[in-house]
């Protein structure tokens, strides 16, 4: 693997598993799954299906600190939505039928229709919102590049490498990676920036992820990545001290 020079700023190594990998940033994105109020706070799609959803709580700090280095460095930044268009039409069957909810797929809640596009609990949440200028992709499925735009833009952006966060792990997050590792990106998933309404979920999501070389990509902390993308001053500090 080539090695980044100390003082680059367009490249950096992260310490991830199984192995470190180096990545040019201006090919990379900040990709964020599914942080809506639908799964993240009580009376959303998540909650229905018998959730308890203060688990995936511990998954906002790290995204937010991420989120905020994206910004300032200037990396492209995507956000994503579960949800459906409010006929429907979208929707098949075997998922809005399916298993015994509170309430289902379309049905009104207190945060509006459920996992319908356009209502309250459909919409991101606050800590995490997108800037005016930030992609937002609207998915029917588990996967984000499932009937999406998503592929298209990536390619638009000259984007190799996603790092992946948001909920949950075992469910869209992987779903998202496995479809990304398929088409050729080099997927980082953040480990403490991903979450599950099951904490065995959310393990066992990452060491699938992380298993056999890296069967479908790396599992790193937010603070690797974030470390990863400072640049290294201590080279021209060193040589400024010995003048
Ligand atoms: C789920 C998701 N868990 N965003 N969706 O149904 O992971």
């Amino acid at each position: 693997m080539a090695m980044a020079s100390p003082t680059s700023t367009s490249r950096g190594i992260v310490a991830a598993e199984p192995t470190p990998i180096e990545l040019d940033w201006t090919a990379t994105a900040l990709l964020i799954i599914d942080m809506q109020r639908d799964f993240m706070e009580p009376g959303g799609f998540g909650e229905t299906l018998g959730n308890d959803v203060s688990q995936l709580a511990g998954a906002v700090p790290p995204i937010a600190a991420l989120l905020k280095a994206a910004r300032a460095s200037g990396m492209l930044v995507i956000h994503t939505r579960e949800g459906h268009l409010p006929d429907l039409s979208d929707a098949p069957p075997a998922k809005v039928e399916r298993g015994a909810p509170s309430l289902r797929i379309g049905d009104p809640g207190p945060m509006g229709r459920i996992l319908i596009r356009g209502e309250a609990g459909h919409d991101i949440i606050p800590a995490l919102y997108p800037l005016d200028d930030e992609i937002v992709i609207d998915k029917p499925g588990k996967g984000a590049f499932y009937a999406t735009e998503l592929g298209d833009v990536l390619q638009t952006y000259g984007i190799e490498n996603l790092l992946v966060c948001g909920v949950t792990t075992e469910v869209c997050v992987n779903t998202t990676v496995r479809e990304g590792n398929d088409r050729g990106y080099r997927c980082v998933v953040i480990a403490d920036g991903c979450a599950s309404y099951f904490p065995e979920f959310h393990q066992a999501g990452l060491a699938m992820i992380k298993a056999q070389g890296g069967i479908f990509g790396w599992v790193a902390d937010s603070a690797a990545v974030l470390k990863a993308m400072t640049p290294d001053r201590s080279n021209r500090v060193a040589a400024g001290a010995s003048r």
